[in-house]
């Protein structure tokens, strides 16, 4: 049997940083007089006292637990305190969770590469901190070592049942150590002096998992809570993983975790390793086997993404029961609530952050009376996002009737009997930084082409949200229901479809049904990057980019067992729309080059080219190389301009004018920085 160790390769130092009871903690330090106390924070519904979605140590210690309801915790603990969630609009409204997550993060980046994984979920790489470390500062040579990092569970010595400050001291200190559980010594010193740092700055305590690589990291993150950390030392992954329920390892938790069950008899990571990598690869395809094959060991080379902000915002609610949404008007009246939330979201991320989002993507939860079949789901659909409430309105209602028609399969007016709506969410996807971004107003002609080629949204147009079938997205949170996944298919020309997850991952990860709403600041957990929608015939086609990482969650072995995605057409539409999509969304040359191709080709129409040049772009060897590109400037629909940000107004306006002007843009031009040519070399 292969024995568990990471890859030779890897002496990455990740850490995982969870918040604790994070909710409560941020009451808390609204109410100070509630601190010690035992707490939860309950749902906006208050049938039942409201539904639990945050519980304090203290009050678990009385044995209260989120899935309770209010009532139902008095009863465990009837000096409980309870404290709604805010609520705006009618629904939660989690702004100052979300806020205060980001001061945590704007904290845990000061020492490495950092990702914002969820509200209260952080990975950092600190690698390159803890070789700094060791170099200059050796733990070894420590005479004193902060209370903090001696308090660290080092897994190898918990096993023994050894666990005692005098031997997490021998531990870190062993100068015969390997030279990467000397690096996991550094990391446990650099996470205590990170978490003091959050604790001294914003009155929260936070667990950590040090590990080497991100799956280990978030195993052992939770493993001792609350304010304590987590090393998972070289010796210990072997007994860290082969006890572990096959469904609880990220990404098996659905489909895929299932058929390991029921295919290959497969309940515990041990169970798994005794499988070769062949066998793997036979039954799930090249690239889950292998994964499959690594991840028993305690291998994952997933990378830690530099990213502080969420990759989307998502807004929904949930309407159990009798509260369902049985006509247009009541969905109507509650997405123009969603729109108006996800809005200002949308136009708060682009202030601060400079930020947009492309994608529009409408989930809801169904039923029909009549139907037997009650598995149909109420199919996803998206479309490229314009900004505006307004606009994010109409295209969302739009969105819904596509979708209902779907549904009903013969959906024939406004009033129609018997269905209802339990869950509604829109979401902005696809968020791309508009400065230094090479693909920031991509989204502003998205906004073009829907007023351009329809005036309403067709059917035809609308993108069907395929549900994949493996990754499991199964580290549900309410902040982090939504995933992206994206497969690499091995090179395979058509990208593949699947967006955020389904609303009843949504629901599900609420664990609260009756509670109801849901305000998410949307992260993705998954190895995958992002998503991109694939159009039906006379969509724009969207590429997906392809991140290289050591190991992705593969799309091959899907197919062998499951569902195909559906493969994108080479048709399209010959614009500027076209050469911008494949610019924003494929990393991969061959893509750039065709896109290229098309412009150029189309440059030579009837129609009068605008050409632009620049010089200097990110992806060039040297910073300077000069580029023409052509677009058809009649296509340019002036109202995007409106929306653009103001220091670009004038320069677009400038470019849209009848073309008897020099069909140039200076070198060194603002815009032109949003319009780098593609990737040649
Ligand atoms: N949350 C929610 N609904 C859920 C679960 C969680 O709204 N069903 C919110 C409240 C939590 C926050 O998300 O405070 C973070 O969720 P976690 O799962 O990380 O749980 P906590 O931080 O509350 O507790 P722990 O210390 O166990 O991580």
């Amino acid at each position: 049997m292969p024995v568990a160790r990471p890859e030779s390769s890897d002496s990455r130092i990740i850490a995982h940083v969870d918040m604790d009871c994070f909710y409560v903690q941020v009451e808390q330090r609204k109410q100070p007089h509630l601190r010690g106390l035992p707490t939860a924070v309950v749902q906006y519904n208050s049938w039942k006292g409201g539904g639990l979605i945050a519980v304090s140590y203290e009050a678990r210690k009385d044995g209260v637990k989120r899935s309770m309801r209010g009532d139902e915790a008095k009863k465990v603990c009837p000096q409980i305190q309870l404290v709604q969630v805010p609520v705006a609009r009618g629904k939660a409204d989690l702004s100052i969770y979300r806020n205060a997550g980001s001061e945590v993060v704007s904290i845990l980046a000061r020492k490495g590469r950092c990702e914002r994984a969820s509200i209260d979920e952080v990975y950092l790489d600190l690698t390159d901190a803890a070789e700094t470390m060791l170099k200059e500062t050796p733990v070894e040579s420590l005479e004193s070592i902060d209370e903090e990092v001696l308090k660290s569970h080092v897994l190898e010595l918990s096993s023994n049942g050894n666990d005692d400050k005098e031997s997490v001291r021998e531990w870190l200190q062993r100068r015969d150590a390997d030279h990467r559980d000397k690096l996991l010594a550094c990391g446990a010193f650099i996470v205590a002096e990170l978490r003091l740092q959050v604790l001294r700055e914003t009155e929260f305590t936070c667990s950590a998992g040090i590990a080497h690589n991100k799956m280990l990291a978030k195993l052992a993150s939770g493993m001792n809570k609350p304010a304590q950390q987590t090393i998972v030392s070289f010796a210990s992954v072997k007994g860290l993983l082969e006890p572990l329920p096959i469904k609880k390892m990220k990404q098996l938790g659905g489909k895929l975790g299932s058929s390991l069950q029921i295919d290959l008899g497969v309940n515990t990571v041990g169970d798994l390793l005794q499988f070769s990598e062949e066998k793997l690869q036979d039954f799930y395809g090249v690239n889950t086997g292998t994964w499959l094959w690594n991840i028993a060991r305690g291998n994952s080379g997933e990378e830690v993404e530099g990213r502080l902000l969420p990759k989307s915002h998502g807004s929904g609610k949930t309407f159990p029961g009798p509260r369902a949404l049985k006509t247009l008007a009541a969905v109507e009246k509650w997405l123009k609530e969603l729109c108006e939330e996800l809005s200002e979201r949308l136009q708060s991320d682009l202030e601060k952050n400079k930020r947009v989002a492309h994608t529009l993507t409408l989930h809801a939860n169904a039923y029909k009376s009549t139907d037997t079949d009650s598995h149909k789901k109420f199919p996803s659909k998206s479309c490229p996002l314009r900004y505006g409430a307004g606009k994010i309105q109409e295209d969302a209602v739009n969105l819904f009737q596509a979708g209902l028609r779907e549904y009903l399969g013969a959906y024939t007016g406004s009033q129609c009997c018997g269905w209802g709506i339990t869950g509604l969410s829109v979401s902005a996807s696809k968020i791309v930084a508009i400065p230094s971004g090479t693909s920031s107003i991509t989204r502003y002609f998205h906004c073009r082409d829907q007023v351009h080629s329809s005036s309403e949204l067709s059917d035809e147009k609308f993108v069907l949200e395929d549900d994949p079938l493996s990754p499991s997205r199964s580290e549900s949170h309410p902040a982090s229901h939504q995933t992206e996944q994206q497969n690499e298919s091995g090179g395979e020309e058509a990208p593949v479809t699947h967006d955020i997850s389904s609303f009843d991952r949504y629901e599900n990860a609420c664990k609260d049904e009756a509670s109801g709403d849901f305000t998410g600041e949307i992260s993705h957990l998954s190895s995958g990057a992002e998503s991109c929608s694939t159009p039906k015939q006379n969509e724009l086609q969207l590429r997906s980019p392809v991140k290289e990482s050591k190991m992705k969650y593969p799309s091959d072995g899907i197919r062998s067992y499951g569902q195909k995605r559906k493969a994108t057409k080479e048709k399209g539409t010959s614009s500027i729309l076209r050469f911008l999509q494949s610019n924003s969304c494929s990393s991969s040359k061959q893509d750039n080059a065709n896109a290229l191709q098309e412009t150029k080709l189309l440059s030579s129409g009837v129609q009068e080219p605008l050409v632009m040049e620049s010089e200097s772009f990110p992806g060039s060897q040297n910073g300077r190389s000069t580029n023409t590109w052509s677009y058809k400037a009649n296509e340019i629909d002036q109202s995007v301009v409106e929306e653009l940000p103001p220091e670009l107004q004038e320069e677009v306006r400038t470019w849209l004018r009848p073309q008897k002007r020099a069909n140039t843009v200076k070198r060194g031009s603002s815009i032109a920085h949003y319009f780098p040519p593609s990737k040649n070399e």
